[in-house]
């Protein structure tokens, strides 16, 4: 399989239907929306966007199959899958917040070799395949420098309801308050992923994400040179629900913060 080929065409896909979800976003109904669970929105255009997706996706590579969020299609391929949030930052779209993304990873077996990340505000599309290099547009991407936690900005999400862990999830942020040049919240961890590797964020971690929230940004992560892991420090972290991504020298700090306050909740 020609990968760069892949990439090309994957970035032309997400490019056109991230401009789709910008114009459905100038006059957007809030009426529209509906809730799929507590603090979960979902509105037709996150539904429109992803079906765009997977028509395009299907010639791309007629063989994969898919893991959607917004279940279009949940055909499993035997080799390769399409992992895609069609629109990831939901919540800053419905309030015309403009930092929201279209992101698309491709998996053989359990690992990531290709992903875009559209943003079609800013006009940045990051891309990466396994072996070519991390690059926003035509520019090559690499991760920040900065050599400690104190010299770094860290993003984060917060957990969308009680697991019993908001107290450690705020003594966790207090620790990174004093710690690094502060705390970003974007609402879209994608773009979270995608900021470690081209250097604007040294570090990002989040609990209980989806495959899909994470899938490309990986890949990009680890082709700019940066480090991924769970909480933990080793796992999977595609389908691992937590996931620390870091320019690799601010790692082991940020794993050591983490885990000074957060235990494992119960299940
Ligand atoms: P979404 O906009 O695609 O839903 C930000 O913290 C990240 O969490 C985003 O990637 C966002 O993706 C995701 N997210 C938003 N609401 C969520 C919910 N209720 N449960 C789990 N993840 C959510
Ligand atoms: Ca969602
Ligand atoms: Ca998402
Ligand atoms: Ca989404």
């Amino acid at each position: 399989m020609n990968l760069n080929q892949l990439a090309n065409n994957l970035n032309i896909l997400c490019r056109s239907v991230g401009a789709f979800i910008k114009k459905e976003g100038e006059g957007f109904e809030r009426s529209s929306i509906e809730q799929k669970g507590f603090n979960d929105l979902v509105s037709y255009v996150d539904k429109e966007a992803e079906q765009k997706l997977v028509e395009g996706l299907r010639q791309l590579l007629p063989e994969a199959g898919f893991v959607t969020e917004e279940g279009t299609d949940t055909t499993r391929g035997e080799r390769f899958n399409w992992v895609i949030d069609p629109l990831d930052g939901t919540t800053n779209f419905i309030h015309g917040l403009p930092a929201y993304c279209v992101s698309v990873g491709l998996m053989d077996g359990d690992e990531v070799v290709l992903g875009t990340v559209f943003d079609p505000n800013r006009d940045e599309c990051f891309w990466a395949y396994k072996g070519g290099g991390a690059f926003c547009n035509g520019s090559s991407i690499k991760v920040s420098d900065a050599p400690a936690l104190k010299d770094g900005l860290i993003a984060t999400g917060f957990p969308y309801f009680d697991f019993g862990l908001t107290q450690q999830y705020l003594q966790v942020l207090g620790a990174f308050m004093s710690r690094s040049h502060g705390i970003r919240r974007i609402g879209s961890a994608a773009l979270d992923l995608v900021y470690v590797a081209c250097g604007r964020f040294e570090g990002f971690f989040e609990y209980n994400l989806n495959a899909w929230d994470v899938a490309a940004g990986v890949i990009i992560v680890q082709e700019a040179g940066g480090r991924l892991s769970k909480f933990t420090g080793e796992g999977d972290v595609v389908f691992g629900r937590e996931i620390v991504a870091s320019n690799g020298s601010v790692h082991p700090e940020m794993l050591q913060t983490i885990g000074e306050f957060w235990k494992k909740p119960v299940a």
